[in-house]
């Protein structure tokens, strides 16, 4: 069973060496680290190059030119992951607000389903305790907004932690995801829901990021605005 983890990077310099050696802290012999970096300013590719480099065939650091948003980098990594014959594929943040130590859980989780979403709106599930009130307020309304306007039927519709079979991946029409922000997350839990996969969702506790900027940004919040109504309506499942 070959497990390939893919990690968009975006200027995560200071987080990209605690999250290597705590996923290599498993000690998940067929785990693979798929890094997909957009040029990142802070030296995070050259610093994925490096560690890569030093881990062989453990660790890929792939290069796109430019910021392109994290949707169409997770695109590339999992065509990565399939070209390498990977079994199962995690997508995970860089920013340590996804625990390394919850990806056994989903390896467990994965035995009875199809795809596997890392949930902070079940019960068992939260969001950093130190977020303030407004902070809370405008993720469950954006998670709300999110499942009422696209017809998610997952209750964490943003969530960027999940876990897929292969099957999953291959079914799935990759050249057809169009969203590059957190729209993204939903366009993909949606996918995987009209094509009757088993989604199964389990409880994650969400860290405040650990270091460096958030990429979240007016554009990504106005193309969630715009392109999730789209999804709902949109005829063809990707
Ligand atoms: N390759 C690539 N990765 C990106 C891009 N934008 C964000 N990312 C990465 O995607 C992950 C999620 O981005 P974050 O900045 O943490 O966004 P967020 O989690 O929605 O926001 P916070 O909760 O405030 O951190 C991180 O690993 C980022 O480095 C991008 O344009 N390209
Ligand atoms: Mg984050």
């Amino acid at each position: 069973m070959k497990i390939a983890v893919v990690v968009p990077t975006y200027n995560e310099a200071k987080n990209l060496g605690s999250l290597v050696s705590r996923i290599e802290a498993l000690g998940i012999p067929a785990l693979r680290l798929i890094v997909v970096d957009d040029n990142s300013p802070d030296g995070t590719g050259e610093l994925a190059e490096r560690l890569a480099r030093s881990r062989g065939d453990r660790m890929t650091a792939l290069h796109r030119e430019s910021k392109k948003g994290l949707g169409p980098a997770y695109i590339d990594g999992f065509r990565h992951a399939l070209k390498d014959g990977m079994d199962i594929v995690i997508q995970m943040d860089a920013d340590l607000s996804h625990a390394p130590e919850y990806i056994p859980l989903f390896l467990r989780r994965l035995e009875t389903a199809d795809v596997v979403v890392g949930s902070r709106y079940i019960v068992g599930g939260a969001v950093d305790r130190r977020w303030s009130l407004l902070r809370r307020f405008l993720s469950r309304f954006g998670n709300l907004y999110t499942r009422l306007v696209s017809g998610v039927q997952v209750r964490d519709a943003t969530s960027g932690f999940k876990a897929f079979h292969r099957r999953v991946l291959e079914e799935l029409n990759l050249d057809r995801f169009r969203c590059r922000g957190f729209a993204f997350q939903a366009e993909v839990a949606l996918a995987c829901e009209r094509r009757n996969f088993r989604v199964s969702e389990m409880p994650i506790y969400f860290t405040d990021r650990a270091m460096g900027r958030s990429k979240m940004s007016w554009m990504i919040v106005w193309e969630a605005l715009w392109r999730l109504p789209q999804l709902r309506w949109s005829p063809q499942a990707h």
